[in-house]
């Protein structure tokens, strides 16, 4: 089975995250890892492995013992932008809130200017250091949404720009455009004209050009009703392309729900998601996106339902939210150790977010998100002495190599 590979990983552990291999974190001992085009092709145990034969065809990489597990997968960030809001955080400080100050005409119009005054080149020379800092920790697909242009033109840069930095770097990305992100300027009081646009003419120039994977939106009391949400859904639908939601991440408006109904993969923020919403989402195989970085940044006290979630088996994602706003924190390992402080989850919970719950919510699962054959040979070799070390401890980043596509990357 390890016949003609390119690359043989030997020594590892695995943590595979595979729900077929029955051991906590799917962990299989003393393995053997073959990959060849890029893909899995061989995980067996070493005794199984006759180096003989496989030394004269496959680079051999001794693991020494150290973990495998899949890449990190960062399913929802906003990680395109220009500015930043160190002085909102200065205002929240002082007591004004986070809605407050969007009411105000800062938060995420404050960034929309600044993202509508860089070129796609500027956008990408800001959004690599962000980029940077989430592969470092073993970050192979990344999430991108737009929503910081709030115009066809700037909407559509922005998703230019995520699609250079797929292009000039070693991860995979998933383009989110986030046309209903907050209502701009321009259509103040007509959010429904704007609303037309993005239908009519923003979705499906990005899926005329290949540039976005998916649609989301904020369904919020300060952003988009239900019903304007869901507009967007039936354009989404119609041109192809999957759907998140942020949702109930202020207020309930049963946004969840409604994007359940339109097969979203994936809904996200949830801290005010009622046992009708978590229903739903069981009901349609919706992922639960849970996002605890925006929970700590602003100061949320109310929990997302995770009694719930694991009551009606909602898969759980992790990821970052990283925006300039609500989350400014480019660290997928933090997230992790935050699921299980501030949200319970257990540490094997934690890393299904990070990896295979995540590739679900990305539409993904079929190709990434797990180690197993035939899946793309996106993986990450830690120096830890078990799989709960990368939830619990933070700040010494365990990382020995990270690999995307069978291509052993610089970290
Ligand atoms: N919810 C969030 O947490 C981010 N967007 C959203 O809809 C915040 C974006 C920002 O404040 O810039
Ligand atoms: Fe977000």
């Amino acid at each position: 089975m390890f016949k003609r590979c390119e690359k043989i990983w030997i020594n590892a552990n695995c943590a595979t995250l595979d729900p077929n291999v029955d051991a906590p974190y799917g962990c299989l001992h003393d393995q053997a890892v073959g990959v060849r085009g890029g893909q899995i092709v061989a995980i067996a145990s070493m005794s199984e492995l006759d180096l003989n034969l496989s030394s004269e065809t496959a680079d051999l990489i001794d693991a020494r013992g150290g973990w495998i597990t899949p890449g990190l997968i960062d399913a929802h960030t906003h990680l395109v932008y220009a500015g930043n809001r160190a002085r909102e955080f200065e205002q929240r400080l002082l007591g004004a809130s986070y809605e407050e100050i969007a009411r105000q005409g800062g938060g995420i119009l404050s960034t929309v200017a600044a993202t509508r005054n860089a070129t796609v080149d500027q956008l990408v020379e800001l959004s690599q250091p962000r980029l940077n800092a989430l592969m470092a920790e073993g970050v192979t697909t990344v999430e991108i949404k737009s929503g910081y242009g709030l115009s066809v033109a700037a909407e559509l840069n922005m998703l230019r720009a995520a699609k250079q930095l797929a292009e000039h770097n070693p991860v995979r990305v998933s383009a989110t455009l986030l046309g209903a992100h907050a209502l701009p300027p321009e259509f103040h009081d007509d959010a429904d004209g704007y609303i037309d646009l993005v239908c009519n003419e923003l979705i499906p120039a990005a899926a005329s050009e290949a540039l976005a994977n998916a649609v989301d939106v904020f369904c919020e009391n300060i952003a988009f009703s239900p019903a304007q949400c869901e507009r967007v859904f039936r354009a989404a639908r119609a041109h192809g392309l999957g759907i998140h939601a942020h949702a109930e991440q202020l207020s309930n408006l049963h946004g969840a729900e409604l994007a359940a109904s339109y097969g979203a993969w994936s809904a996200d923020h949830l801290e005010w998601l009622d046992e009708a919403g978590v229903r739903a989402m069981a009901g349609q195989g919706t992922v639960a996106t849970l996002l605890p970085g925006a929970f700590y940044f602003l100061r949320e006290t109310r929990l997302p339902p995770i009694e719930l979630l694991r009551k009606y088996q909602v898969p759980m994602a992790i990821a970052t939210d990283l925006n300039p706003g609500s989350s400014p924190l480019a660290s997928l390992q933090l997230m992790m150790n935050m699921a299980c402080t501030l949200f319970r989850l257990t540490p094997e919970e934690a890393l299904a977010g990070v990896t295979r719950h995540a590739a679900r919510a990305l539409g993904s699962a079929q190709s990434i998100g797990m180690l197993r054959e035939g899946l793309e040979a996106d993986m990450v070799l830690w120096d830890i002495s078990h799989p709960a070390e990368l939830a619990s401890q933070f700040g010494v980043n365990p990382i020995r190599q990270r690999i995307v596509a069978g291509e052993i990357t610089h970290v």
